[in-house]
């Protein structure tokens, strides 16, 4: 597959959506996508709406619809992306359910069909500095959100052993940092995965 895909994840409000902007910014000149999860087809968009906003469910039940839309957002955009050579920059990805639904219980494990990145950035932070940064940007907390500060404490956990089991692919970056100092970490990174004309 002649494109690459780069994944960020973290915990709530680690900044990921805003590292996501400052990357595609640098890379305009390339043919980048984006894409977060849970969403980005019709599908996801209508599942995320039962994940995030919907009833308690059980752990299992949760994992199998994160993985449902994200085989629809696979097929219909990653892969195609993918094939034409894109750059795909993804908000959350396989990860976030092998930490959180992980941290529920649920029995994890990676399909095949499921690519895996060339790159995960882990952006790490105590979970309550994440918390805290949402709820200064006036965000209402979902479903998951609302979960108890031991259940973030288990995710964190999680992809920390994550991170540690596939240091190739991950890279971890300290979250509680100014925006800019985060960008340049991952840029670094980054920027030696592109060919060589592209830096
Ligand atoms: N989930 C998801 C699962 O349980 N399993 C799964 O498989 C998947 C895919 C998704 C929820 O679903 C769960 C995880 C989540 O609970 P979401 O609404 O998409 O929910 O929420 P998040 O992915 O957590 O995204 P957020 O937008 O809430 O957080 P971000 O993207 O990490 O943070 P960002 O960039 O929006 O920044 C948050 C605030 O902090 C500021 C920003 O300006 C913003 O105000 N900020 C900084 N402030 C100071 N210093 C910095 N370095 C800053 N960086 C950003």
């Amino acid at each position: 597959m002649p494109g690459l895909l780069i994944t960020l994840e973290g915990p709530e409000g680690a900044g990921k959506s805003t590292q996501l902007e400052l990357l595609r910014e640098r890379l305009a000149d390339r043919a980048v996508e984006v894409y977060r999860e849970p969403g980005s087809t019709r599908l996801g968009d209508r599942v995320r709406e039962l994940l995030l906003n919907g009833e308690a469910m059980n752990p299992e039940a949760e994992m199998f619809l994160f993985m449902g839309a994200r085989a629809e957002l696979i097929g219909e955009r990653i892969l195609p992306a993918l094939d034409r050579g894109a750059i795909v920059l993804l908000d959350r990805y396989h990860d976030s359910t092998l930490a959180y639904q992980g941290a529920r219980g649920a029995r994890t494990f990676w399909p095949e069909s499921f690519p895996r990145p060339a790159l995960t950035v882990l952006l790490r932070a105590d979970p309550r500095l994440g918390l805290r940064r949402q709820r200064l940007a006036g965000k209402a907390p979902d479903r998951i959100e609302s979960e108890p500060d031991d259940f973030h404490r288990r995710v964190a956990a999680e992809y920390d052993r994550l991170a540690a089991a596939e240091p190739e692919r991950f890279l971890v970056v300290d979250a509680d940092q100014p925006a800019e100092a985060v960008a340049e970490r991952i840029w670094e990174r980054v920027s030696r995965l592109l060919p060589v004309a592209a830096r």
